[in-house]
């Protein structure tokens, strides 16, 4: 699909046509070299413009075509432009929307190219598991250098036109008549040299320390996208550009290309692309994401100015929406003032000119206050309280008797019942879970609970907000600790398992960090606290100066317990805080962290006190013992349809949790790791430890193995629940 017309007598107009997005399927594919072909034959078409429908340049190859049969391949994206390219009569790229991944490369392969100043332009492959695979690795840094063609193939990010104009990949840059200004460029090009114009031709400028450069930028990735295959590749493709003539580069690229496409990595970073976009399209028994009428935040207030608080305010402001921001006290007020105040200097620094010319713009959108009546006009509240049900009902009272009938109730809990919190108010339908994650200015995440009550109309207006925040919404039912937070519950405690029978909290961490989370377990505690989790243990009755005597050090209601943690709170050690953790920091609130031989001298002890056989416990099994009860708890959530789908649960985990998205999220990964497997190692630990429930294998696991372990998009036809909490 792209249509052909002539316009101004010697210009061909070729218009890319597939929405949403004019992704280059077959269809595409074909009419542009139709189109292409036409122009060349007619003497009375002079030169060439290439545009997309609706506003939309072109979004690159359509994904869902990379599984598909191989007889659809041709004719190849890559013979288009080269053919386009040594074309003798001049084409134009009018880009307005985007022009991402091939849809760059076609721009690339144009003469000219002219963006609208909206316009974003990038080659995304990487964050697809592949590399620009129709000529992106050799003509970029033909055209912009390897510094810049590296930074921009292997971060995958998208920028904007005046950007791409500095950087030299457009020519220029219009306000609006795109299209129009390309046509008239197009005409000004009629019988000027082509030669120049043509990337292919250009030789790569060659930095005097290209090895510096490419060990440097190796470094950064080994260590931003730990254990992802496809951003090293293309550093390999750049050195390919810079030491091999076009022709031959390409060929090079075309390897690396059909190497990368068919690996795991990619399948899954392709499934992890549409199921961030199928979480969005959320359902409920009562309503869903197309017939919920999502209503505009003009306003927004923020209730407690902590670590979350300040966070979700900064958000919000970001997003262009005033805050009025409330306090419990004075001293806490102006400390949250502060502490916000520093973010958003932080952020202005960031913004583009003007806009960061002075930062009191952004400033002059929070207003703080301690008097409630003050949040009687705001659309939306978000509570970020402490985690205690009696407070937080104090606060839902007091709202509900200020806040204007229509306004929309948020809880920022971590776990607690929503439907309690709802529970204190005459508008149980307008209350709803927004858990953010911290740093909740940067975090991708919105854990989005659904209460009992809570109307579609409240679903979809925190979905939409979670999108102006530039967030992913994801809707879950209301249970303790929701979806993330139940499956973190036994990943956690069966680290501190491993512990208990020799291993090292450093051992944990870098066999997970190997697997490729940005951090191992223990250092997220240490980061967070490990007084968090000491405080829900002691709410719980697991802990604390309540506990009853006598209660044996590691069993808790006839399941096995691990004290460690505690012991570690008791003993002063709260994490980076308090400089003493998991591991030791140089001074209290420092960073850097080393293994603390205080660590291993208490283990030793505590091993010894309860008598415990200490044994070598090896990267596999470390790998099964945190991973699989948490992707256990994530069958049993979908069990008990908490999560909509394992889409669900895998882009929480991605996005919340620092997952590595090239695995595809625990449960797709868990499916990669091959369903029986997963079932009959939890069988093996759970008979060797039949005290910890968290092991024994969930009903629906079962039931997918015997249906033959069907893929993840297939697993709601499996099973049916009958209690749906969605
Ligand atoms: N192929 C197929 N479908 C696509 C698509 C694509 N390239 N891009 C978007 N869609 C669908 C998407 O699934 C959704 O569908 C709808 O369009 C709207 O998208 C040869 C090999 C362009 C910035 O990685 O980043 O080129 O859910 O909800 O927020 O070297 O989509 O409505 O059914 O995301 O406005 C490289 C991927 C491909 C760009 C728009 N290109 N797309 O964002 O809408 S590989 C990319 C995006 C390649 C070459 C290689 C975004 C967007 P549905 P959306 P949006
Ligand atoms: P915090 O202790 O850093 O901050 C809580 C703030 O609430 C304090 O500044 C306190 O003064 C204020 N406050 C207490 N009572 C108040 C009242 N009646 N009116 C106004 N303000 C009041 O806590 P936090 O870590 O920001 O957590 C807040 C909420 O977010 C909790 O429910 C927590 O479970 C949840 N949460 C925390 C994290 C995290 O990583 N810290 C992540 C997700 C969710």
């Amino acid at each position: 699909m792209a249509r052909y017309s002539c316009e101004s007598q010697s210009v061909a107009l070729i218009t890319l046509t597939n929405p949403p997005v004019n992704a280059l399927s077959y269809a595409v594919r074909q009419g542009i070299l139709a189109g292409l072909r036409k122009a060349s034959a007619d003497p009375a078409v002079k030169s060439v413009v290439l545009c997309g429908a609706n506003g939309k340049f072109c979004a690159g190859a359509e994904i869902s075509e990379f599984n598909s049969d191989p007889t659809r391949r041709l004719p190849m994206l890559v013979d288009i432009i080269n053919l386009m390219e040594k074309s003798d009569k001049p084409v134009v790229a009018a880009i307005e929307g985007v022009a991402l991944g091939g849809g760059l490369e076609v721009a690339l392969g144009c003469h000219y190219r002219i963006a609208q100043c909206q316009a974003k332009v990038g080659l995304p492959e990487v964050t697809l598991g592949i590399l620009p695979g129709a000529g992106g690795t050799q003509r970029l840094p033909r055209l912009v250098g390897v510094n810049a063609a590296l930074d921009i193939i292997t971060s995958g990010r998208h920028m904007l036109a005046s950007e791409a104009l500095k950087l030299g990949i457009v020519d220029e840059i219009v306000d609006s008549n795109t299209v129009e200004a390309a046509i008239a460029l197009a005409k000004k090009a009629e019988g000027l040299p082509i030669g120049p114009r043509r990337i292919c031709s250009k030789t790569v400028q060659c930095p005097d320390n290209l090895e510096a450069i490419l060990d440097e930028a190796t470094k950064k990735i080994k260590k931003q996208a730990r254990g992802a295959l496809s951003p090293l590749v293309c550093i390999q493709a750049v050195r390919m550009a810079t030491q091999l003539p076009f022709s031959e580069g390409m060929k090079k690229e075309r390897e690396l290309f059909n190497t990368l496409v068919t690996s795991g990595q990619a399948s899954a970073l392709r499934y992890a692309f549409f199921a961030q976009r199928a979480v969005e399209k959320w359902t409920t028994p009562s309503g869903n994401w197309k017939t919920a009428v999502a209503l505009p935040i003009h306003t927004a207030a923020v209730i407690g100015l902590g670590t979350m608080g300040r966070g979700i305010t900064v958000s919000l402001v970001k997003a262009g929406i005033p805050v009025i921001a409330l306090e419990d006290n004075q001293r806490q007020l102006d400390i949250g003032k502060k502490a916000v105040e520093a973010l958003l200097g932080q952020v202005a620094q960031k913004l583009e000119p003007p806009e960061n010319k002075n930062d009191s713009n952004l400033l002059s959108r929070v207003k703080y206050t301690l008097n409630f009546a003050e949040l009687r006009d705001v659309d939306l509240v978000i509570e970020a309280v402490f985690e205690d049900m009696m407070l937080k009902k104090g606060v839902f009272r007091k709202l509900t008797a200020v806040c204007k009938p229509e306004a929309f109730l948020c809880t920022n809990t971590s776990g607690l019942d929503v439907d309690q919190i709802a529970s204190v108010t005459t508008r149980p339908e307008r209350v709803i879970g927004t858990h953010f994650f911290a740093p909740a200015h940067v975090m991708k995440l919105l854990e989005v609970v659904r209460g009992h009550r809570t109307s579609p109309q409240t679903i979809g207006t925190v979905m939409k907000l979670a999108k102006a925040l530039n967030k992913i919404g994801v809707v879950v039912g209301n249970c303790p600790g929701f979806v993330g937070n139940r499956m973190l519950a036994p990943y956690s405690e069966n680290a501190c398992f491993l512990l208990e029978e020799g291993s090292q909290p450093e051992e944990v961490d870098r066999v997970l960090e190997e697997f490729g989370f940005a951090m191992g377990l223990f250092r997220v505690i240490d980061l967070s606290g490990l007084d968090v989790g000491w405080r829900s243990r002691r709410e719980k009755g697991l802990t604390g100066p309540e506990l009853p005597p006598g209660t044996p050090p590691r069993s808790r209601n006839g399941k096995r317990y691990c004290p460690i943690p505690d012991l570690l709170v008791e003993n002063g050690r709260l994490g980076q805080k308090t400089g003493k953790g998991w591991y030791q920091y140089v001074k209290p609130g420092g960073r850097v962290s080393s293994p603390d031989p205080w660590i291993q001298d208490f283990l030793k002890s505590y091993r010894l006190t309860h008598n415990i056989k200490t044994r070598y416990i090896d990267q596999d099994e470390i790998i099964e013992r945190c991973l699989y009860p948490l992707i256990n708890e994530g069958f049993k959530i979908l069990e008990e349809d908490i999560a909509a789908g394992p889409e669900d649960i895998d882009i929480i985990y991605i996005y919340g949790y620092g997952w590595p998205k090239h695995t595809g999220g625990p449960m797709y990964y868990a499916w990669t790791v091959g369903l029986p497997k997963v079932l009959s190692k939890l069988e093996k630990y759970s008979e060797a430890y039949p005290d910890v429930p968290s092991m024994k294998p969930s009903n629906l696991l079962r039931k997918l193995v015997s249906n033959g372990s069907p893929s993840p998009s297939q697993w709601r036809t499996v099973t049916r629940p009958s209690n749906s909490k969605l």
